[in-house]
């Protein structure tokens, strides 16, 4: 992470400068006014540019509070009984999803470079460049703010149940191989065998040779119905087949997030059914910029909750914090390892805080 201080006899003056050292992707982390009132009013602006992996997701020293404690308090226990029995209400399609503060900085910042005439000029009479010292080290406590600050975004949502109205229909989405059929086992496997609701698993996925089979066997094992709908009408007829059950899971074959037309058809075959909820399916091993294009290309759908999967196979969960953060959807479960079901965790906000601040030792706490 980058992390530098700019100083300016304007706010406009100092947020050009911030542009031109670090492009319209930084985020300004604090803007003070200087000597106000006097002759020598400034303003002082922190802003960081991306940010160290490491530097999130291990404890942080805070620099008045001195080194992070390392016996962490235990996670917070899952009350399972959080998953209620609330009638879900549909977003209408056209609510606009809340902003994120640095979307709100990044406007206003674009919109004062506006109406000073476009795209910023180098730094005139007035402006201070920030000297050498300005460009300052990290520094341990804003690193810990900000990661707070996203944080503090993320949200947990697991699905909620119907209790009149028929099933609650989710469809796992997302690119090959991130574990959306595993996925679907294990919330099966959850909500059945734990909760003992009456379960129905559905595959779209005919495109890979055996696909169907591993949906099948985990169906055998737990004796629950599993259906294959291989055109869009079979879709519709297997759901109202299953109108009896509490929960539909609907596993999809996985695409290159880059085959846009895959989303489409998924889009195309989901508007026959009512209230279907997509849900995301995220691996923690995918690149940062991957991640973007995924969200990306699955907005469309507009997903109800993620699914983080393979927590076990990396340490480090900045990149993936970052970018559900930015996302803007509530995390639903969580999976850190190829068992069915033992690998499975409900979100709920304390573990998701617990998580991206402590890493893999938070999930350890939990499942142990
Ligand atoms: N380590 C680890 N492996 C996982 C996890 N979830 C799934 N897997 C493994 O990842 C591989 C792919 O999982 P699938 O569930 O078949 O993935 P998928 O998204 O359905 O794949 P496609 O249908 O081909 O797109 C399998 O070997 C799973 O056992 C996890 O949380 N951790
Ligand atoms: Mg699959």
């Amino acid at each position: 992470m980058i992390i530098k201080r700019f100083e300016a006899a304007t706010a406009a003056k100092a947020f050009e400068l911030v542009k031109n050292a670090l492009g319209e992707d930084a985020v300004i982390l604090s803007n003070k006014t200087l000597d106000k009132g006097t002759d020598h009013q400034r303003t002082e602006i922190m802003a960081a540019m991306d940010y160290d992996v490491e530097n999130v997701t291990e404890p942080l020293v805070d620099q008045e509070a001195g080194p992070a404690k390392t016996n962490a308090p235990p996670a917070a226990t899952y009350n399972y009984a959080a998953v209620r029995k609330v009638a879900k209400k549909k977003q209408p399609t056209s609510a606009p999803r809340p902003r994120l503060e640095s979307q709100e900085l990044r406007k206003n910042f674009n919109r004062i470079l506006q109406e000073k005439g476009g795209a910023p000029q180098n730094t005139g009479a007035g402006a201070t460049k920030p000297s050498s010292a300005a460009a300052a080290k990290p520094n341990q406590r804003q690193i810990k703010e900000w990661r707070d600050k996203l944080i503090g975004k993320i949200k947990a949502a697991p699905i909620r149940f119907h209790n009149q109205d028929g099933p609650t229909i989710i469809a796992l989405v997302g690119p090959t191989g991130v574990g959306k059929t595993t996925s679907a086992a294990k919330i099966a496997a959850w909500y059945h065998l734990r909760e003992g609701k009456k379960v129905t698993l559905l595959s779209m996925d005919c495109y890979r040779i055996g696909a169907t089979d591993q949906l099948r066997t985990y169906a055998r094992i737990m004796r629950l119905p599993c259906e294959v709908a291989i055109r869009k009408k079979d879709l519709a007829q297997a759901v109202a087949r299953h109108q009896n059950c509490d929960l539909i899971i609907i596993d999809t074959a996985g695409k290159s997030p880059y085959d846009t037309g895959h989303v489409d058809e998924l889009h195309n075959w989901f508007s026959n059914v009512t209230d279907l909820h997509p849900l995301l399916v995220l691996s923690a091993t995918t690149k940062k910029e991957d991640l973007e294009q995924i969200v990306k290309s699955y907005d469309q759908l507009e997903p109800h909750s993620l699914i983080l999967t393979k927590l076990d196979e990396t340490r480090t969960y900045a990149t993936l914090c970052q970018q559900v953060a930015n996302a803007q959807l509530p995390v639903g479960y969580l999976t850190m390892g190829q068992r069915v079901p033992e690998d499975f965790l409900v979100a709920d906000k304390p573990f998701l805080e617990s998580f991206f601040k402590k890493g893999w030792g938070a999930v350890e706490q939990k499942i142990n």
